[in-house]
Order: C-alpha cells, then structure tokens, then sequence
C-alpha cells in the first residue's frame, strides 16, 4: 500500500464545476456565546470573538465549514473567546463586545463593525456581496476617500498600497517596481483612517489577491482561487494596537542572536577557500567592524544541498574555526531542493526517500523538477516527520560550528515547471498536529512551503543545540514567519530607484509581523558605482538586518573596492551601527516581546500624519524611524544632487550627528494648504537639505535616552570604557537598555539586565531616573557617561541623589553637550545636574 493511499481525509479541492453563490439576505440566524451565526439560503457565515478587539469572520458557502486549522495564527490564540452582548433589531443582527458593536444588517446582507462610539470600522460595499465561484471566494469592502493601506509584506509599487492591486503567490523574479507577485505571501494589510487603525488578516494559503481600488473607486476586495473564506478583523484604534494584535494571532519573532545585529558579507559565490580567508583578512585589516560570512551555493558539491566540494573547500572544518578565531560567524546556503541522485551515497536524497519525504506527482511517483544541483526532489514540510528528518540534515554543520543557514529558492523555484514552480497538482501530505491527516494539493500548500521550511530548519538547529538561538534566514515566507527568523527582500538590483524602494518595502514587512528584515545592500542585480554604494552602506546601517550581497558576475562590492575615501564614509557607518548595538539589541528585545518592528513608519509613533486636521506629511514612504528615536531621512531621489525637504513628525528634533537642536521654524502654508484651505498651523516642521556623500541625514527625539556603547569590531568584544547614555531632553523623555549574553536562552532564566530611564529637564537643570535594574546579568561597564545635550554652560553642579560627591564633568561647547562620569548603579538613583 503506497503512502498516499493510506492517507485518511480527501485534499481540499476547487472544484471548478460549484456553483456560483452569492451571500445576498440573512434567511436565519443564531447566538453564540461569543458571537453569532447567520444563515444566508445556503450560506453561513459565523463571526466570534477571540479578544474584544479580534473577530474572527467564517463563511460556508454550502453550510459546512472546512477544518478548522491554520499554519499562521498560533492554537492558543485561535482557541480563545469572550463572551459578548447579542444585539437584534429590525433592520440587523449581532452583538457587542467591550470595544465593538457588530452588525449584520438583513438585506442586502452587509457586516458592519463599529467602535462604541458608532464611527464604522469596516463595511461590506453596499451592492457588493460576497461570492462564491470556482471554488473560490471575492469580498468587498467600503473603501472610505481618506483611509489608507499598509502591509502586504514586501509588496513592490508604492508604500501606500491604495489604489494598487496584488496577488499573493511566491514567485522567484528578480524584481522591478512594477513586479508583482514576489517571493513572499502575507495575506494582512491595515487599514488607517483618521485616528482609527484596524487589521485585516485572510487565513487562507491559496493564490489570494487584494485590490485596493483598481476595480472599483469606492471599495477594496479580496478573494482566493480557493481555500476557506476565513479572516480576523483587528481593531486598534492605533496602529501599534493593530501590529501587537497581529502578532497576538500569529506569533512574535525569537530574539535573536546579538551577532545577527551585525555588519554581514556575502556575495554568490565566494569561493575556492582562499577567498573567504581573504575577505575575512580583510575586513579585520581594514577595521570594517563585521560578525557573518556567508557561503552561497558554490561551495557544495556539485550544488548539491548538505555537501561541501572538497576540491575547492579541502578543509572545510578548519575553514569555520579559523573563522571563529577571527570572531566571524559563518553562515552556510542549505536550499530545499535535494539533489535526484539515486545510489550515489548522497544521504539526504537517500534517506529522505528511505522516508517517504518528498512531495509526489498526482500517480504516486516523487515529483522531479530541475533547479541548481540539476533534476531535484522537494521535501513535503506539511509533515512534522518529514520536516524533524530536515532538521536532521543540520547535524554535521552544526558540529562543525556553522552559526547560521540560509534557505533560499524556497518558493519554491523549480526552473523547468509551469510558473517556475511545481504543477499545481503535485501532492503533498499534510501529517500534522491539529489537523486532520491528508493529501492537499500544490495549489493549497504552494504559499507555505517556505514557511514550513523554515520553521524546519529552526526547530532542527534547536534540537541540535537546545542552548543556542538559531539563526534563519529564509527567501519566501508567509503570515507568521517571523516564529522562524528572518527574510530578505530577494534579487534587487544596483540601482537608485531600488535603494529607495527597499524603505517602503521593509517597512511594509515590519508592519506584517516582520522585524527582521534587510535588502541585499549595493543591490544584487548589476553593479553600483561608489556613491551608491556608499548611499546604501549609509542606509543599510540602519536596518534591522544588514548584509552586503552581489549577484555572480557583478564588479566586487565590498566595503573597500572603490578606494579609501568611499571606504572611510562606509566604515564610519558601519562603526556606527556597532556603536548603537546597545540601542538595537533593546528594539530587538522589545520587538520578541510585542512585536512591534524594530524599523518602523513614521505613523506607526506619530499616528496623528493622518489626522484629518493635518496637512500632507511628506515622506511617509522614505523617511523611517529606528525604533521610537531615531528618524532617518534619505533623499528620496539620491542619483540627483538636488537638495530636497525633511519633515518632522511633531515635537523637537535633534541632530544625531551634532548633537544640536533642529531650528524649527514657524511652518508656512505649503501648497496643499493652499488648495485645501488649511491654515498651514498643523503643517510639519521641515529642513531643506542639501545632500552631502558623507552625511545621512539622521535626528533622534527630544525626549530620548539613547543607549551607546564603545566602538568594537565584532559583537565577540567586550566594549572597553563606559556606557553612553545620551540624553535628548524634551517631552516624555525616557530610554531603556537590554542586555544579556546574546546567544543563549537563559535570559528566559533570569540572566538578563533591564533597566528603564527617565528624564525631566528645563532650561538650566536636568533629572536623570535609574530605575530599578531588573535580571541578575552582570553589565561589561563599570562606569555610566551621561550626556546631556542642549545644555547651556560648563558651571554645574552634577552629583547623585544618593551621594553628595560631585560628578566629574565636561562641557562641549560646540555641541552644547555636557558630558558627566558616574559610577554604574543597579539600584535605583536619581542623578541632578544644575547650572550655577
Ligand atoms: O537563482 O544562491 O536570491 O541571494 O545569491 C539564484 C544564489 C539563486 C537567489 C538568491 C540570491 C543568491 C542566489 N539565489
């Protein structure tokens, strides 16, 4: 008996012969206890309530709903519910909960969910029901004049995913712009209308679409080629709320390894041996502070995954300690696809068939598909065992002390097969807690494959090394893949038009769950001349993840290939990021715990850009903030020497590079004031720039407290000499520090270090808050250099609340900066500085 046929349920299929159903009149309804069912002729559609704040919306449309199980949102979140308040009138029915009232009006049947205030949330379009045809669904949604659309993962095209349309299906291209679709599936956008903020997430692992206002002005639609009609409505009313909701249902990325955080080389391919040794010379020889290698696909053997050529890699062992000892962390390409090679010796094909591992074709033969190691086999990741066997696959490397693995192509691309994928009826199983035992069809599992491989790979490095986080980084993904790691954009190319895109992009992924993102910096595709080169290294220190990476055939783009003036600029930034380590390990800290992504949209910590009373705030799509303080502010056409315009979200602004207060002028009406009528009060603050190679223009917040550490030239060095905390003074001004050994998990023991500062300031004294240190990890610092900035005069008195001595100071006249040495303190203490 073949595997297949033991298999007990039937895959999902989309019968293109179902009849055409459209959910036009409730014909009955029922309560539950945490929500309602509502009978539509043969339809049902039944909303509950997990939080008071997340509806999950179902509709059947023969009456019975499909298996109720999902990859993406977590069983713990999926199994909550509230009680809530059945609501019934002539025209509706439907209930309430402690932040909702949903309605369900009869006829023409439309949900309308509103806050308790009554303002609408979300709508069905009037005259637009939804349907059912061809095994797949559409649904249509008011779509208000001023709401605006953001997620959808790396989506290309423009920040704003209004008036735009896309399909969901991973799909290895080179991108451009105007390409859609890409590597990655992420079926949640949110919506932001004036000061409301809500999240919409379509459960479904099909080829979906969404379409903000190509078909129709006035209402977006989403749909599936099939699958459930099955998605969670979250309410914010901000658009934190939303993010941290979305992560409630499908899960927060791990903290990651602190090495992670750091500078990273690669490029497809460098090989033989030799040349990694000399890219890690030289990195250390120049002082370009680094912590990652990567090896592409040219060191294994014969392309095959799980090999290394021992032709051009005689030591491979060797390779990776001697890295080690230079403080270089290796990461090695493993793709999916396992090389077809029957009675070579070649485990991994050996004993995934021994195991039944790989997906089939519709008669019960392996599915066979060409891709780098030539005619290949593809795991079937929907089946727990086969992705432990995967796991498995890590033992050796990981023995060997390689750090991190890189799963590419897992869209997966297949070369020779219809839509460089597999045919739509190739059959994986799907063996899985939580869901009922069966085949599903390509067309089903397609979108999550490079989920699923993923999570593989993480839980085998866990397995291996259970005292280790595990570093992932993978092309494709779908919703919840930040429980596995991180991504990358994919194959952009060295152009200015993509540095800029990749703003927009990856702030899209952090809205999508996703915080751990970056783009191949210098651009993949073709060769950048210095200056966008250096552009990108400036940016890129400023992402969350920032790797350095070229296609096969491209000039070299390291750091130093375009002479020591353009490598002296890069290296500064690069140190820079080194020096701000502290600052990013805390994003990344508090990103495991809520979610929110350590890059993050000017909206996302000013929510009031779209208020209604205020004017258009220019460069929502290239401006971005690094966690809440820092704000980073690229020329959004960097190929011209043209100078070009900042804006400001509100409140004070500093130079991060001076120290000195932006001037904040009295803003004057733009020309949107003009034809809109606004006064021009509500217009940001701006500064014109005038682009300088050298100098990204970067503010931090009045009101932060930045933590800084000395310069190191690898995340392996202790920093030598106090920690920096600079301090911002301005409205709610606080900071906080994370810190722990960075690549064990026993800071869920307890071994870590968390400590929150607060600061009050007026013109000629400043109070600097050390809250209470939390976790018993010992800190590298001995001593605390504080540093006030705007600060008027060197005469002051500065001394602890808890110790009359005086502090030694400095004063920095031409950065009105105040520098003070005290010793580090785990207890509580208040430091006072005053002028006399
Ligand atoms: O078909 O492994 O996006 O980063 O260098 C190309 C070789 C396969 C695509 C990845 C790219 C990588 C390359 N890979």
């Amino acid at each position: 008996m073949s595997a297949l046929a033991s298999v007990s349920a039937k895959a999902q299929t989309a019968p293109a012969s179902a009849p055409y159903i459209a959910v036009e009149k409730i014909t009955g309804s029922q309560s539950l206890r945490d929500g309602i069912e509502v009978q539509a002729g043969a339809a049902t559609l039944r909303i509950t309530a997990l939080r008071d704040d997340i509806l999950r919306i179902r509709v059947a449309s023969a009456g019975t709903f499909p298996e109720d199980a999902s990859w993406a949102v977590l069983p713990a979140s999926r199994s909550k519910s509230v009680d809530v308040h059945q609501s019934e009138d002539a025209g509706s029915v439907g209930f309430r909960t402690a932040s909702l009232d949903v309605r369900v009006e009869r006829s023409p049947l439309r949900l309308v969910i509103r806050d308790l205030d009554g303002t609408i949330i979300s709508a069905d379009a009037v005259g637009r029901a939804t349907t059912f045809q061809h095994g797949g669904f559409s649904v249509y949604k008011d779509m208000p004049t001023n709401e605006h659309y953001f997620g959808l993962g790396d989506k290309t095209g423009s920040f704003d995913r209004r008036n735009q349309a896309f399909t969901l299906w991973n799909t290895d291209v080179g991108f451009q712009e105007s390409i859609d679709p890409i590597y990655k599936s992420i079926p949640f956008f949110m919506g932001i209308n004036g000061g409301r903020s809500y999240g919409l997430f379509l459960d479904n692992t099909w080829r979906t679409w969404f379409d903000f206002g190509k078909q129709s002005r006035d209402s977006y639609s989403f749909g599936a080629d099939g699958g459930p009609l099955d998605y969670f409505l979250i309410y914010g009313p901000t658009p934190k709320q939303v993010v941290e909701g979305y992560a409630y249902l499908t899960g927060k990325p791990p903290l990651p390894p602190l090495w992670t955080l750091g500078f990273q080389q690669s490029r497809y391919s460098y090989t033989p041996e030799s040349q990694v040794r000399e890219i890690a010379d030289r990195l250390r020889a120049d002082k370009i502070p680094s912590d990652v290698l990567y090896l592409d696909i040219d060191y294994q053997y014969k392309n095959r995954p799980f090999t290394v050529d021992p032709k051009t890699f005689p030591n491979f062992p060797g390779l990776v300690s001697d890295l080690r000892k230079q403080h270089f962390h290796l990461v090695t390409i493993t793709d999916l696809h396992i090389a077809h090679a029957p009675a070579q010796g070649y485990t991994p094909y050996d004993s995934g068939t021994a195991g039944d591992h790989f997906v089939k074709n519709p008669d019960g033969s392996e599915f066979v598909g060409i891709v780098w190691p030539g005619p290949a086999v593809f795991p079937d990741f929907t089946r727990a065992s086969t992705r432990e066997w995967w796991g498995g696959l890590y033992k050796q490397f990981a023995q060997e002390g390689v750090a991190g693995f890189w799963n590419d192509m897992n869209e997966p691309s297949v070369f020779d097969g219809p839509g460089k994928t597999m045919p739509l009826n190739s059959v994986h199983r799907i063996e899985e807690p939580g869901f009922a035992t069966r085949t599903a069809t390509h067309a089903e599992i397609h979108n999550i494959v490079g989920l699923e491989n993923a999570r593989a790979t993480y839980e085998g490095l866990l397995k291996l090394h259970p005292d280790e986080r595990p570093f992932v980084l993978t092309r494709a993904t779908f919703a919840g893949g930040q429980r596995y790691g991180f991504t990358w954009t994919g194959d952009n190319a060295a152009t200015w038009n993509h540095l800029r895109l990749a703003t927009q992009m990856l702030l899209n992924l952090g809205l999508s769950g996703i915080s751990f993102v970056g783009d191949d910096v210098g651009g993949f595709n073709r060769s950048p001349g210095p200056e966008l080169l250096t552009r990108w290294i400036e940016v890129g220190a400023f992402n969350p993840f920032y790797r350095d990476h070229a296609e096969k055939g491209s000039l070299p783009h390291e750091v130093w290939v375009h002479g020591p003036e353009q490598e002296a600029i890069r290296r500064r930034y690069i140190e820079t990021r080194y020096r701000l380590l502290p600052y990013l390990y805390t994003l990344a800290d508090e990103a495991s715990r809520t979610g929110i992504p350590i890059m993050r949209p000017i909206f996302l910590e000013f929510p009031e850009v779209f208020a209604p009373s205020s004017s258009a705030f220019n460069g929502l799509d290239t401006e971005f903030l690094l966690g809440p303080s820092l704000l980073i502010a690229p020329s959004p056409f960097g190929e011209t020497p043209d100078d070009y315009t900042v804006s400001f979200p509100k409140g004070q602004w500093y130079d991060f590079w001076t120290g000195l207060k932006t001037a904040t002028p009295p803003p004057s009406p733009s020309s949107f004031d003009i034809v809109t009528g606004a006064t021009g009060a509500n217009s940001p603050a701006t500064a014109r720039i005038h682009p300088v190679l050298d100098t990204l223009p970067v503010y931090v917040r009045g009101g932060s407290i930045l933590p800084v550490q000395p310069l190191i030239q690898s995340t392996d060095e202790t920093p030598v000499g106090p920690l920096e905390l600079r301090i911002y003074p301005g409205k709610e001004c606080a900071g906080s520090l994370y810190l722990d050994d960075g690549h064990t998990f026993r800071y869920q023991h307890g071994e870590f270090l968390r400590q929150n500062f607060t600061c009050e300031s007026d013109g000629n004294s400043v109070r600097v808050g050390f809250g209470v240190r939390q976790g018993t990890y010992a800190p590298w610092w001995k001593t605390v250099e504080v540093v006030i900035y705007d600060w008027p005069s060197k005469q002051v008195d500065a001394a602890l609340s808890n110790n009359t001595a005086q502090l030694k100071t400095t004063y920095d006249a031409s950065k009105r900066a105040l520098h003070i040495l005290m010793p580090d303190s785990a207890k509580e203490t208040e430091l006072r500085v005053r002028t006399h």
